[in-house]
């Protein structure tokens, strides 16, 4: 007999972190984890097993089908915005080949255990690509199925391997003679900037709002590579895992679309500022805008419409902004840096 685990790329990565830690502290799930980077120690411990290794490498994958019986996977490993457009080639790779495999992972899971493979995909706001920043400025809460331009790779591979769930899902192989279903059950979130208090991000563009804060909370000046009139919506991590979580857990048929927006604020950067000012006064924040990872940021939008996810799965954020700053980030970076 296999064993039945939750598969969970990237997991040393920021999302990885925290889901691990809630099915560790909430659920009876075994977690087989794999990142291309050694294992954090105090995360190996939460898993039944931490894989160091590519998902690039499909002799590995091959050998989990052989392993394992697979019963969701949590594709979290990508190469964020920022780090992506240094190499745009390796990561498209990365975020659409590594997606590829996974998704043919998937396929013949389902294929062994004769039910739908559950698939949760972290797509992202940089799947959006706003052409300026009148219309930024003026486009409000933008849904779904607006301004799907990205001008970022990790945006166009984002959008694309959203494209690719719904093949896989709904029309694989559509023209085999035995074409049945592939068993896949994609489902994926377009996350707005995520900022948590026990981790901080590397790569991305919207990490200027968690660097900010984790800076002031260890005492280091912090120059902020956008304007502060900068706005992107964000969230925290808890409410990114309570996303995922539920959406994995809601039933097929109430789910209209494959992909949805959540999110919770939008402070604009000066805001972010003054917040953070607020419970660290001695905190040195400016502003020195980088021009190029402002037009990432710039094209993207400076609120997303959630309101499928609320209408169809029950989606809501535990924690508007003013509860995520002093319930959560605050207390909790404190702790950390103390
Ligand atoms: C990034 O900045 O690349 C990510 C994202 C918005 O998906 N945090």
């Amino acid at each position: 007999m296999r064993k039945e685990v939750v598969l969970i790329t990237g997991a040393n990565g920021e999302i990885g972190h925290g889901l691990i830690s809630y099915f560790f502290d909430n659920e009876n799930t075994n977690v087989l984890a794999l990142d291309v980077m050694p294992p954090d120690k105090e995360l190996e411990k939460m898993c039944d097993r931490f894989i160091q290794g590519d998902i690039l490498d499909n002799m590995l994958l091959g050998r989990l089908v052989a392993e394992y019986e697979i019963r969701a996977i949590y594709h979290l490993a990508s190469i964020l915005s920022t780090k992506a457009e240094y190499n745009p080639e390796t990561a498209h790779k990365v975020n659409v080949e590594g997606t590829l495999n996974l998704l043919r992972l998937a396929v013949e899971q389902a294929g062994w255990q004769g039910k739908p493979v559950k698939f949760l995909y972290p797509s992202s706001i940089a799947a959006y690509g706003l052409p300026d920043l009148e219309i930024k400025n003026k486009s409000g809460k933008i849904n779904e199925d607006e301004w799907c331009h990205p001008t970022t790779m990790y945006g166009c591979n984002k959008l694309y391997c959203e494209h690719l769930g719904r093949y896989y899902t709904k029309f694989y192989r559509r023209l085999a003679v035995d074409s049945t279903q592939s068993g896949i059950d994609f489902r994926a979130l377009r996350f707005p900037g995520l900022i948590s208090a026990s981790t901080t991000p590397t790569g991305g563009t919207s990490d200027y709002g968690p660097e900010m804060l984790h800076h002031a909370a260890m005492g280091i000046p912090y120059h902020c590579f956008v304007r502060a009139d900068t706005k992107l919506p964000f969230m925290v991590m808890p409410d990114a895992i309570k996303s995922l979580l539920l959406l994995e857990q809601a039933p097929r048929e109430n789910l209209k679309q494959l992909v949805y927006n959540v999110t919770s604020f939008n402070p604009s950067a000066g805001k972010f500022r003054d917040i953070v000012l607020e419970a660290f006064p001695k905190a040195e924040i400016d502003f020195v805008p980088d021009l190029s990872r402002q037009g990432i940021v710039d094209s993207w939008p400076a609120d997303i419409d959630d309101a499928a996810a609320r209408k169809d799965w029950g989606w809501e954020p535990d924690y508007d902004q003013q509860r995520a700053f002093t319930e959560y980030l605050i207390p909790a970076v404190k702790a950390k840096y103390s």
